[in-house]
């Protein structure tokens, strides 16, 4: 028995009936997973989890991922109960109302207390494996003075039973992230029923195959949860806590079914719950005695931080590097190589024009830090000077993700969440379909995380549709707070690049070629790109045509154009590498781009979504079925992508 058993029972029973009380109120939610974990997380953030609720993004807080995010009103109990200033009785009795802090699952943002927006399940668990990685990459740059926390995280059957989870805990324990302690609410209900129904799978056995230390407990004896979590942050692997619970626990009728998971309790069976513990507090009331414990539990690190506080100040070095503070002329060399580049006339595929950008940002912002899954020599990640992240060194800035793209994108999340690092990642754009669940999670927070998705288009040749990405870019255009970067030479990749590092809350896709392009730019004085598009080459005489082309198929089009300037017809060219940029300027900017010639756009991807700036007097040439396998060239002319059909078509049309 642990010795705080009462103080616990009353810290537990105030998160079940404030949670319970709100879910009530709201006539929507989850109870039946806070009701179940609520004495972990009586003990987790009554005694040990490291926060400070008047400091709430303190750099070394321990980290807390709610991975079961349907049971966000553990979160929000735990805010309101540990005396976080943004959150008050009243945002409690708006959970799930339009416009509240209390959403429905947990945004990050909403509440300075949320560290990851969850709801997609499985999600968090592999987010917090990337905060647990950036934990371990800033200690062994900066020492256990400034950065050496935990990373926590619940989740449920659900969670684990998601494959990306399978992927992320992998590397957790090839990593050997012991400072990663996972709680698995082992309560053996999902919404359909019993989980057995679903799944046979022994935990235990599957995460001590992939190098975790586990344990089992009773997630409802607080001296057995006190043991696990000791043991837990002893251990030298990535923990597992396996917390047999009941759901809906309190819940004489309800608990231990899958008819507590997603409903409100029901008046009548919250009596009998008060009734069964022993609570006779008012709705949204908190007993004298169990407020005073939390609140104590939310002072409990004040002087853990004060002496953090302390520490850092003195280090500036370190406090640029957490504020994400880009170094005074960070971005001189990328200056340098888009001017070296007009001068050489470098032809080089996007791709590895992205790679001579890294190997000047890795030099020159030290908070880089990259990785690719299992491609690297084709994503040209890997820049000069970068060294792996091993399980025994972690002062490194290159991940080695292996074929494990769905992980990859969640812990670029992860990383980002953390903070003080600005993570890159990597693999062919057509199976960045693996990453999209988390790329929208990153949209969705709104994080700096850069995909850098290699062989763009048909491009690739022979690898043939399963590797030739059609509905890829319009269907991220249709994505909101992403910006989709399609450069068409190094000083677009270059300028790309450069926009994509600043963007704090917009994630960025550099969508890059495999195939060689030319330099098609002769001026370097403005980032031309953060307009997203501009006329890349006029026409000598009054436009007949505007030919609008991104990437690769911006050197088609200003093909095009000298042919037909032959044949007496003069067009503009626009390189149109970011459509949402472009979208965002002024409209009399976009009309002095678009002119009012007919306009033909040329993009080897789905026609979806360019009809916006066509209209009905022009023409998109793209590819609206899946691709073709045989050499490059002869699949662009496959597809009509050449510049005699360019020419054709603009003849047609003017
Ligand atoms: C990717 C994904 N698929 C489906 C859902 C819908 N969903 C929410 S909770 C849940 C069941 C989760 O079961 P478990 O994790 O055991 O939670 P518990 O019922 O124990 O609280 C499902 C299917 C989801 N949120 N995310
Ligand atoms: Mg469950």
């Amino acid at each position: 028995m642990s010795l705080n058993t009462q103080k616990y029972q009353q810290m537990a029973n105030a998160i079940r009936f404030l949670s319970a009380e709100a879910i009530e109120k709201a006539a929507s939610g989850h109870p039946g997973m806070p009701l179940g974990m609520a004495d972990v997380a009586a003990v987790l953030f009554g005694k040990y989890l490291n926060i400070n609720p008047n400091a709430p993004r303190w750099f070394n807080r321990d980290r807390f991922v709610l991975s079961a995010g349907h049971g966000s009103m553990l979160l929000y109990s735990l805010f309101y109960l540990l005396g976080y200033p943004d959150i008050s009785i009243d945002d409690i009795k708006n959970f799930r109302q339009l416009g509240s802090k209390t959403a429905g699952h947990p945004e990050y943002g909403h509440l300075s207390g949320i560290d990851m927006t969850t709801g997609p399940l499985g999600q968090g668990i592999s987010s917090a494996v990337g905060m647990a990685l950036a934990e371990r990459v800033i200690n062994a740059k900066f020492g256990d003075n400034l950065c050496n926390h935990y990373t926590y995280a619940i989740c449920g059957d659900g969670c684990l039973m998601e494959g990306i989870s399978e992927e992320a805990i992998s590397l957790a324990g090839l990593w050997k992230l012991n400072k990663l302690i996972v709680f698995w609410d082992n309560n053996n209900i999902t919404i359909d029923g019993t989980v057995d129904k679903a799944s046979c799978t022994d935990q235990i056995a599957r995460f001590k195959a992939v190098g975790w230390n586990t344990v089992s407990i009773n997630g409802h004896d607080y001296a057995e949860i006190e043991a696990a979590i000791e043991q837990a942050q002893k251990s030298d692997k990535p923990t597992l806590i396996a917390c047999k619970t009941t759901i809906g626990f309190g819940a004489p009728n309800k608990q231990g079914t899958s008819k507590v998971h997603g409903s409100p309790l029901g008046a009548e069976e919250l009596a009998l719950m008060k009734e069964k513990l022993g609570w006779t507090a008012e709705p949204f009331e908190v007993p004298t005695e169990a407020m005073a414990s939390w609140r104590a539990a939310g002072q409990k690190s004040a002087a853990l931080y004060q002496e953090w506080e302390k520490n850092a100040a003195e280090n500036n070095e370190f406090m640029a590097y957490i504020n994400n503070e880009l170094p005074k002329n960070w971005d001189k060399a990328l200056n340098e190589l888009k001017f070296q580049t007009i001068k050489e006339q470098t032809k080089v595929a996007t791709r590895k024009a992205s790679q001579m950008c890294l190997n000047n940002l890795v030099k020159f912002v030290p908070q880089m830090i990259g990785g690719s899954a299992d491609l690297a020599a084709s994503n040209l990640t890997f820049a000069e000077g970068m060294k792996t992240i091993t399980a025994a060194d972690y002062n490194g800035n290159n991940i080695m993700y292996g074929i494990r793209e769905h992980a990859m994108g969640a812990i670029l999340n992860g990383l980002a969440l953390h903070g003080g690092v600005i993570p890159y990642g990597g693999t062919f754009f057509v199976f960045s379909d693996y990453l999209r669940p988390s790329m929208r999670l990153a949209a969705l927070m709104g994080l700096r995380v850069i995909y850098v998705l290699t062989h763009d288009s048909i491009g690739v040749g022979e690898d043939g549709p399963t590797h030739q990405p059609i509905e890829h870019l319009a269907s991220y255009r249709a994505m909101p707070n992403i910006n989709v970067f399609r450069p068409c030479d190094v000083v677009e990749t270059a300028e790309a690049w450069q926009l994509a590092v600043l963007s704090e809350k917009t994630p960025s896709i550099l969508a890059l070629s495999r195939q060689n392009v030319p330099t098609l730019r002769s001026s370097t004085d403005e980032n031309k790109t953060a307009k997203g598009g501009y006329i890349i080459s006029p026409a000598a005489a009054a436009a007949k045509a505007t030919l609008i082309a991104t990437g690769t198929e911006v050197s088609l089009a200003v093909d095009a154009q000298k042919q037909l300037k032959t044949l007496g017809i003069d067009v503009n060219v626009v390189s149109m590498p970011c459509c949402e940029l472009f979208d965002a300027q002024p409209i009399e900017y976009q009309r002095s781009v678009l002119g009012t010639a007919p306009r033909i756009v040329i993009e080897a991807g789905s026609t979806f979504g360019w009809h916006k700036y066509v209209g009905d007097t022009g023409t998109v040439m793209g590819i609206d079925t899946f691709g073709a396998s045989g050499k490059g060239s002869e699949v662009y002319a496959h597809f009509g992508l050449t510049v005699d059909n360019i020419v054709a078509t603009v003849q047609k049309f003017i």
